[in-house]
């Protein structure tokens, strides 16, 4: 690999988004520094640097001080980071790579319907949310390799995209057990098995679990009363 540039991640430190881009940064052993934010109170370089104000961010430099290129939206992070650092994570292939993104879409339909999940405030608005990401599932049964990753070809972006939704849906009291995944074994075995991985384990913060239902109880969650 030629020699890559400085890379610093901005952070939430439970914000899914980010987290896709940090289990791509582990699975390439990129190095790359990262500093989180609160989005509460975000410093002025980041809403200087923020053209949505979201996370995450990937400051891009030449060298340790330089000037960053700041690259931003979690899928177009990891199409980069994936470009600059062989062997690729998506098909080579132009229409296998085309269905590939729109798997990558499919995840982030799944990440909203999840933020509703999870920041219900009543049983009916988390059940209501709830049927939101289900109906996602027989599509994703459909398209899944029922391997260990998305693809039979083995880990792609589509798994660094998913990843974030299962960790958080296996983590919710009654969701990790729902009946509903006995109705799609090859996504329920797909989710087990990316959870399990080094790369997904290793992108998360040593207390993530704590850290996450406490944010959840500050939002008045209903999973956290
Ligand atoms: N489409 C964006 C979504 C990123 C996103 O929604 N990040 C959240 C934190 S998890 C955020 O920064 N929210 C702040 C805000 O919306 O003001 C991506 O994929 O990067």
């Amino acid at each position: 690999m030629n020699k890559l540039p400085y890379f610093e991640l901005v952070s939430f430190d439970i914000c899914p988004y980010v987290q896709r881009s940090v289990i791509t940064l582990l699975h390439k052993k990129i190095e790359h520094k990262i500093t989180f934010i609160d989005l509460e109170q975000t410093p002025e370089w980041f809403d200087q640097m923020s053209p949505l104000g979201k996370v995450p961010l990937l400051l891009v430099r030449d060298t340790p001080e330089s000037e960053p290129t700041v690259l931003f939206e979690s899928a177009i992070i990891n199409e980069y980071i994936d470009e600059i650092s062989p062997p690729r994570l998506v098909s080579e292939d132009p229409l296998t790579r085309a269905r590939e993104r729109a798997w990558v879409e499919v995840s982030s339909e799944l990440l909203g319907s999840l933020y509703g999940v999870q920041i219900a405030q009543t049983a009916a608005e988390r059940d209501e949310a709830l049927r939101e990401v289900w109906d996602l599932f027989p599509a994703i049964e459909k398209g899944v390799s029922g391997g260990k990753f998305f693809s039979p070809q083995g880990f792609s972006l589509v798994d660094t995209a998913f990843a974030p939704g299962f960790v958080r849906m296996l983590l919710l009291p009654g969701v990790d057990q729902a009946p509903e995944w006995k109705k799609f074994p090859k996504t329920h075995a797909w989710a087990k098995a990316l959870v399990a991985t080094p790369e997904v384990k290793n992108s998360m913060i040593p207390n993530f679990n704590e850290r996450y239902f406490a944010y959840l109880k500050s939002r008045g969650s209903i999973w956290a009363k």
